[in-house]
């Protein structure tokens, strides 16, 4: 298969580029390095050497004897650069992974919640109307989040896959509708995954695109089977209080000794996938694509859910961390339940990787490993979802 894969030098996306490239796709990175921009900006660093993109991939074809293309642009501003790579390179799918995907980062100032706004939808904007426009039947694979469901909405009620059944009243009685799930966004960023649905909803409508929006949960972990097999191939691991991801963070901390920072209660229930899994269900993603005219096939891309406060009790059991609970601040639940459906990966034959596999060590191993390159004071998180909300002191030095 012929994949161009958008944001394929971050988090996600360059273990999904090799994890393709291995299984014997033809892939082509696109990315405009706004990430390692933002690392730039925030003075802060990947807990784990990332090298740059042109060594990662002439390690990649020693190490694999695969090649792997790259193009830089901005997908959100290059509109016709993307209208001449479809015609171009005529990819069977596209993946894109190329947003602004942090939710502290999307509420720390004015000019970061309109970055985010403007890079995200225009970006999804820019890659449908360009399929459109190039006339090249390209699939689309979007990463999109669990965060668009918002937490607590439905109560206890199990979260499907996109679609909810309502019966709507109508004077001859009840009519059955499957309408997309009410979005319910908590910060700006997730707030652009909810309006990148209707622009899916609506290109699949009016184009006939096909589209898959894969819900995914909070990624943890780093490494995967390619990654693993050159140093210079090692993967982004962020800790900082804007882009690190709780478990991850959890873990770096106590590799650190630094107290797991728990916020608020830690009564927050989140959907986790290990990064393992997410490069296999964006493979099956693209195997399965939708048929032309069917509308997004959505899938919610997560194999546990779990309550902060009890990862950081696990966290705390494994390592012997001590736990510190600081102010939260974000503006979210302080308890909420969580029963997400993931019933569509586990028929196409996903066979999920659990915190019970042993790969907390393995993360926990990497932590240790590069410690000395962490900054203490980027730990605490202190993006507030509005002015004056209370936040945490450094607790190291
Ligand atoms: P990331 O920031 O590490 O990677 C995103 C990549 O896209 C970066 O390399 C960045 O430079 C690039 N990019 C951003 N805007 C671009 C633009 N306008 N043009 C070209 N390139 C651009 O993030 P990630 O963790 O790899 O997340 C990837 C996707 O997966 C995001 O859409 C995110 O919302 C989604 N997701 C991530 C997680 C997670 O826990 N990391 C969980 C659920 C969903
Ligand atoms: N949290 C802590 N302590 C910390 C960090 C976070 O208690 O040190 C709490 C947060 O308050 C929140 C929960 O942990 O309640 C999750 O926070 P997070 O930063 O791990 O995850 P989130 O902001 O939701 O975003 C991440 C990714 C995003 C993705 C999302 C999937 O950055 O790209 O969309 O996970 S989901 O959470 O399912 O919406």
């Amino acid at each position: 298969m012929n994949v161009v894969v958008l944001g394929g030098d971050g988090f996600c996306g360059w273990p999904t580029a090799l994890h393709l490239s291995a299984r014997g796709d033809d892939v082509t990175i696109v990315d405009n390095f706004s990430r390692r921009a933002i690392d730039v900006e925030l003075g802060v660093e990947s807990l784990t050497p990332i090298r740059p993109i042109e060594e990662r991939i002439a390690a990649w074809t020693e190490s694999a004897s695969r090649k792997i293309d790259l193009i830089e642009f901005d997908l959100a501003h290059d509109y016709e650069r993307m209208v001449d790579l479809l015609r171009d390179l005529r990819p069977d799918a596209v993946v894109h992974f190329a947003e602004q995907r942090a939710a502290p980062y999307s509420m720390r100032s004015s000019a970061a919640k309109r970055y985010t706004v403007d890079n995200n939808v225009s970006g999804t904007h820019n890659l449908l109307c360009a399929i459109v426009e190039s006339g090249v039947d390209a699939a689309v694979v979007h990463l999109g989040t669990m965060g668009v469901y918002g937490y607590g909405w439905s109560g206890s009620a199990p979260i499907p896959e996109g679609y909810l059944s309502v019966k709507v009243p109508t004077a001859d009685g009840d009519i059955e509708r499957e309408i997309l799930h009410p979005a319910n966004p908590g910060s700006i960023y997730h707030m652009t995954k909810t309006l990148d649905q209707l622009l899916f909803s609506f290109y699949a409508k009016n184009d006939g695109v096909r589209i898959t929006d894969l819900h995914q949960g909070i990624v943890w972990g780093t490494e995967t089977p390619q990654t693993i097999l050159d140093p210079r191939l090692i993967n982004r691991f962020d800790y900082d209080g804007d882009y690190g991801t709780v478990l991850n963070r959890f873990i770096m901390q106590a590799a650190l000794g630094h107290p797991l920072t728990v916020h608020g209660t830690g009564g927050q229930t989140r959907a986790f996938i290990h990064i393992r899994d997410t490069v296999r269900c964006v493979g099956l993603a693209l195997d399965h694509p939708p048929q032309t005219g069917d509308r997004p096939s959505v899938f919610n891309q997560v194999t546990e859910t779990h309550q902060v406060r009890e990862l950081a009790e696990l966290v705390a059991r494994l390592t012997g961390a001590e736990i510190a609970y600081l102010p939260n601040p974000r503006k979210e639940a302080a308890e909420n339940d969580l029963d997400v459906t993931r019933d569509r990966f586990l028929a196409l034959g996903l066979e999920p990787t659990t915190l019970s596999d042993g790969l907390l060590e393995e993360t926990y191993e990497i932590g240790r490993k590069f410690a000395d390159r962490a900054d203490p004071s980027k730990i605490i998180a202190r993006s507030v979802w509005s002015k004056g909300m209370e936040t945490a002191p450094d607790l190291m030095d």
